[in-house]
């Protein structure tokens, strides 16, 4: 918009210089008061049509040139304001002219509305002088014998008025009848004889002459003239030529004879010496330049004659005899000055008062006015003509009027191309030998901003280590602005995203991390730098910058997990994979390498193997889930880099079970008869003998399942399919003396199945005893001689089998059931077995199920028959034994600590 604008400025600026030989016109009247308004330029100039009011504020008003000098008139600077500076007389300053304008040359500032204003000031006259005569009275001498219409020359009245108000007519008072007045307009004055003149009757004559100007009413001037008629005795001068009229050189050397005049006299003596002289007037006017030889007639030159100051002279000669009575009688000498071209043309600049130095905005348009020069030349005609021109492409001169230059733009100027112009203004006439001068003009071209900054680069790429210092140097960026003071003053700026990230110094450039900078969290920073100048407006460009964020070896191997659980089944070949552990570490290729291994570890560390790069994990043994079902170990990620770095993770690898172990079955075994005596009294459903069985697996591959495989003839007897609980199915009554050899097959649950045979025979006897609890006291004494015999033998094979069962499991290694069996001592009350054989104490078959629970220390008061409550324990749930019934007796109890016990199957 601002430039729309100032397209438009220039435009109308434009438009004024070209007609600038139009003269904006005032008049005044002579004689006004120092400080007089004129006018004003603002409006007269149309200024106030053109500018904004603010921009109208802005300008100023210098007077370039002012003819006739002498300051006559003054420009308000700030205002335009036309005042009288000095009181004119109109008719000083343009005597005898009959218009008198003082021209003014002006130029408006500031630079950007630069223009010339030509104004023209009448002044205008006022009738303020009237006709004046060189003298109050002149004296005119005339021979009697003069014949009628001879002349006599009077002298012209002066008005310095204008012509206007200047002397108009010229009026005789008194001596109408002798003479009569003869004027060719009011130049020349001539009194003319009218009537015969008589010396004798009449020796003298008093006119008066009165001069009127143009006024009104008319102002007047006298003159007295008073005509003294001579005695005619003699003959009177008389010269060759009534007028001469010679051309001369201006500039003669002083005492240059430039003409003869020549009177003769018929007289002779001394009545016929002739004396040369001029007139009053001419010597007068002209009695500075010329003499004229009293006795010659020589007209000498005394004075310089100069063209410029005089074109013509008009001399009036006299000669007369010498008797000072004698009749004067007057010649014309009209001396033509030829003008030489004795002038160069002189030039001056209007530089202005303020700036002092010549100045032009770059980039205006051609045409744009520069400065105003005034030339002169004092000569006339061709010599006084002259043409200027100036050696520039860059600028053109144009002439404005007969002595106004301007010199203007003739090209586009770039200051950034060249920022003063040398210019030469030659100017030179027309003269035959022509005489030229020149001046030599400094033009300073005035900055505009028109260049953008420009960067030294479209893209800067660096690189700098991560986790730089705060504030560490990364890259300086420079842009360049051609133009000058602030217009070329750059500043840079980031935008706002990097601004966290990156900072950069406005004046310098300079590229700083605000913080670290993280490889990982990015590779490169991408971003624009912007360059800004401080013109108005400001000029702008971008330039991107690429920062490549070096690797530094700063991270570790990352696990995907924080623990890895994997199952596995037991008894897998040697290298079965396990599962993989994966991990990674951030850095770049460089740094980023890494492996894995296994921490070495006395517990299981040994058992597993790892590959190195893929983090696979392999077995190295064979395992049984059995001897042991969880393992765990560390894993380590190690980094390869320049720092050895590791992260750990760990592992457990849980063992799932294979159907691996056949059931073993703990009872009846080799070592313990497997033979059963049995009551024929016994009834249906009464437990008989308790199978007992174990399988290590677990789960299905460990669920038992008993079953009598061959010897139930008649399907007497009857398992439990699970428990293992042999029990009466039919009647037994029949069957005294008789001998089942019974084979009972104990199988798991696994695929395939697993499967272990025992034997347990049975025996019917009629001697066996068979009754409720509370009878078995009342064993008959013949009895209890062959219970005590029993018992003896009894305990002594126990002791026997005890020692034999500490041996084996010292050898062996023993079965460590305490995993199993963990359980508190707590023989509070004992329950005697019943219908057991020679067990002593012991746990219990419980309700059908397989569990082993009891926990009893062994007490030597025990005895076959005893009756003694007693509880059973459970690790995991505590059983009340109280109320279970107890029929069957397994085990044996060796020995029991605090709060394990340690359990041995016979
Ligand atoms: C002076 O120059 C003007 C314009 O160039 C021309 O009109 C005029 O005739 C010239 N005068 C003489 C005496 O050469
Ligand atoms: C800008 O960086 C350059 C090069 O490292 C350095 O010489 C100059 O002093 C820095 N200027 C500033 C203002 O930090
Ligand atoms: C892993 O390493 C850390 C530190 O080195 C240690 O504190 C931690 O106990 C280790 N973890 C394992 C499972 O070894
Ligand atoms: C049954 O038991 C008694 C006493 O124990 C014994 O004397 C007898 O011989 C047994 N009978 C048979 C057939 O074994
Ligand atoms: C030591 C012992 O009592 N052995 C007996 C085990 O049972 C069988 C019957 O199956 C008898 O014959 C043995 O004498």
């Amino acid at each position: 918009m601002q430039c729309v604008t100032s397209l438009l400025l220039c435009l109308l600026a434009c438009a004024s210089m070209a007609t600038s030989d139009e003269f904006i016109r005032f008049d005044v009247t002579e004689e006004r008061a120092i400080g007089t308004e004129i006018g004003n330029l603002v409006e007269s100039a149309g200024l106030d049509k053109i500018y904004s009011s603010d921009d109208l504020k802005q300008l100023r008003f210098s007077v370039l040139e002012q003819v006739p000098s002498g300051d006559l008139l003054a420009v308000d600077y700030d205002t335009g304001r036309l005042t009288v500076a000095k009181t004119m007389d109109r008719d000083v300053l343009c005597a005898g002219q009959s218009t008198c304008v003082v021209k003014l040359v002006l130029q408006v500032q500031p630079i950007e509305h630069v223009r010339i204003l030509q104004i023209a000031v009448t002044i205008i006259d006022v009738n303020d002088n009237a006709p004046v005569f060189a003298a109050d009275t002149k004296t005119l001498s005339l021979l009697e014998t003069s014949p009628l219409g001879v002349v006599l020359s009077l002298p012209r009245a002066n008005d310095p008025d204008s012509p206007k108000f200047s002397v108009q007519r010229y009026e005789l008072i008194g001596g109408a009848d002798t003479f009569e007045l003869k004027t060719e307009g009011t130049d020349d004055i001539q009194l003319l004889l009218k009537t015969t003149l008589d010396y004798e009757n009449r020796d003298s004559y008093s006119i008066t002459l009165v001069a009127y100007d143009g006024g009104s009413p008319p102002k007047s001037g006298h003159l007295q003239i008073d005509v003294l008629v001579l005695d005619a005795n003699d003959n009177k001068p008389r010269f060759e030529s009534g007028s001469y009229e010679i051309t001369v050189d201006e500039n003669l050397p002083l005492e240059t004879t430039i003409i003869r005049v020549t009177a003769s006299d018929v007289d002779t003596g001394v009545n016929g010496e002739v004396i040369y002289g001029f007139s009053e007037e001419t010597a007068d006017v002209f009695g500075e330049l010329f003499t004229i030889d009293t006795g010659t007639g020589d007209v000498v030159v005394i004075g310089n004659i100069d063209y410029e100051q005089q074109k013509s002279c008009v001399l009036t000669v006299t000669a007369r005899n010498k008797d000072p009575k004698s009749l004067v009688v007057t010649t014309k000498v009209t001396v033509n000055i030829h003008d030489l071209n004795d002038n160069s043309p002189f030039i001056k600049v209007n530089t202005l008062p303020s700036s002092g130095q010549l100045e032009v905005l770059e980039g205006t348009s051609i045409g744009t006015y520069v400065v105003y020069l005034t030339v002169r030349d004092q000569d006339s005609g061709a010599n006084g003509n002259f043409t200027c021109s100036l050696n520039s492409n860059h600028f053109a001169i144009k002439q404005l009027h007969k002595t106004g230059f301007k010199i203007e733009t003739a090209a586009e100027l770039d200051r950034e191309e060249m920022s003063k112009h040398d210019i030469t203004v030659v100017c030179i006439d027309s003269g035959a030998t022509p005489r030229s001068s020149s001046k030599t003009l400094l033009i300073h071209v005035i900055d505009k901003n028109d260049n953008a900054p420009k960067f030294t680069q479209a893209t800067y790429v660096t690189s700098v280590l991560e986790n730089n210092a705060p504030g560490a140097f990364i890259i300086q960026v420079t842009a360049h602005d051609a133009d000058a003071n602030k217009n070329g003053e750059v500043s840079y700026s980031v935008k706002d995203e990097v601004g966290n990230r990156i900072n950069i110094d406005a004046t310098s450039g300079n590229i700083t991390a605000v913080s670290a900078l993280d490889y990982e969290q990015s590779h490169t920073i991408e971003f624009n730098v912007i360059a800004t100048d401080h013109g108005e407006p400001s000029l702008t460009n971008i330039a991107k910058v690429i920062i490549t964020i070096i690797d530094v070896d700063d991270e570790k191997p990352v696990f995907s997990k924080t623990h890895y659980e994997f199952p596995l089944y037991e008894n897998v070949a040697l290298g079965a994979e396990v599962g993989t552990v994966s991990a990674v570490d951030a850095d770049s290729s460089l740094f980023n390498n890494f492996f894995f291994s296994i921490r070495p570890d006395m517990n299981a560390g040994n058992s597993f193997g790892i590959d190195p790069d893929n983090g696979k994990i392999f077995t190295t043994k064979q395992m049984d889930r059995e001897t042991k079902a969880v393992y765990n170990f560390v894993v380590l990620a190690t980094s390869s880099g320049l720092r050895a770095v590791s992260t750990n993770v760990s592992v457990s690898v849980l063992l799932s079970d294979r159907n691996d172990n056949e059931p073993i079955i703990d009872y009846p075994n080799a070592i313990y008869n497997n033979t059963v005596y049995v009551s024929p009294k016994f009834p249906v459903g009464h437990m008989i003998y308790h199978v007992m069985a174990h399988d290590d697996d677990i789960g299905l591959n460990a669920r038992l399942n008993f079953k009598i495989t061959s010897g139930n003839h008649g399907n007497i007897f009857q398992i439990g399919r699970s428990s293992g609980v042999l029990t009466v199915a039919a009647v037994l009554d029949e069957l005294d003396h008789e001998k089942f050899q019974l084979v009972i097959s104990v199988s798991d649950g696994g695929t395939p199945r697993l499967a272990t045979e025992c034997n347990v025979n049975i025996i019917v006897n009629d001697s066996v005893v068979y009754g409720p609890l509370s009878n078995t006291r009342e064993i008959s004494n013949q009895n209890l001689t062959i219970v005590v015999c029993i018992a003896a033998i009894t305990a002594v094979l126990t002791a026997i089998l005890l020692a034999a069962i500490l041996i084996i499991v010292r050898r062996h290694g023993g079965r460590n059931w305490n995993d199993k069996y963990k359980c508190h001592t707590q023989v509070n009350d004992r329950k005697a077995l019943t219908g057991g054989t020679s067990s002593i104490d012991g746990a219990a078959y419980l309700n059908g199920t397989s569990q082993y629970n009891k926990c009893d220390a062994p007490d030597s008061n025990d005895s076959y028959g005893s009756e003694q409550p007693f509880s059973m324990h459970s690790r995991e749930n505590p059983i009340d034994c109280s109320s279970l019934q107890v029929s069957y007796v397994s085990f044996i109890y060796t020995r029991c600590t605090d709060l394990t016990c340690y359990m041995y199957n016979i």
